[in-house]
């Protein structure tokens, strides 16, 4: 049981913290993601990762922080989001997109990079500036605009200690191969 409540929209979203019953009957805290975006340009290409999330029942929380424009109000929420009971922050920027690696730098929680298109170069620019990161500061990169897969990340990090959650992603991984058998089987050229 995942009950999930969302805020209204207001630069962020906060979320309280949400319990989880695991199928054995043991209680455990399931963990909040967070959504950081450099900019609210980014907000169209986050809507697969807030959709996902709210399908899985996840809750989580979005900011707008630059890694550029705003690094200490950046700095200072990676800095405590272990503490106020994040499990994985998701990074999405275009352009120069140093956000990922700023909030890697400044705490210990999985950090997963979402790099926007968001300039002449496509987002070749912002793929090369999170992928790139130097050793001992991870960032893990999905795709350019690849939001939605950021968000299953982020479950599959959460479902390693939440076997609810764990349930559900097998489910859903079960029902893409049934779509695609079927698409298979309808196949007529
Ligand atoms: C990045 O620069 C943001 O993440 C965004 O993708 C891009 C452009 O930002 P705006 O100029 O639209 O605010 O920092």
């Amino acid at each position: 049981m995942q009950p999930r409540t969302r805020t209204a929209w207001g630069g962020c979203f906060f979320l309280a913290w949400e319990w989880s019953i695991w199928s054995k009957g043991r209680l455990v805290l399931l963990k909040k993601v967070a959504v950081i975006m450099g900019s609210d340009s980014d907000l169209p290409v986050l809507e697969g990762c807030f959709q996902t999330l709210r399908k899985l029942n996840i809750p989580y929380e979005a900011h707008v922080y630059s890694a550029h424009r705003t690094p200490d109000a950046a700095g200072a929420f990676a800095a405590s989001a272990r503490e106020k009971g994040f499990g994985v922050i998701i990074a999405a920027a275009g352009k120069a997109a140093h956000l990922a690696g700023a909030l890697a730098a400044r705490t210990v929680l999985p950090v997963i990079g979402i790099p926007v298109k968001a300039s002449a170069l496509d987002g070749l620019d912002a793929l090369l500036s999170t992928v790139q990161m130097p050793g001992g500061i991870p960032v893990a990169t999905v795709a350019i605009n690849g939001s939605e897969n950021a968000a299953l990340l982020a479950a599959q990090i959460l479902a390693t200690s939440d076997e609810t959650l764990a349930g559900t992603l097998e489910a859903m991984r079960r029902d893409m191969e049934a779509a695609v058998l079927a698409k298979d089987a309808a196949l007529n050229v």
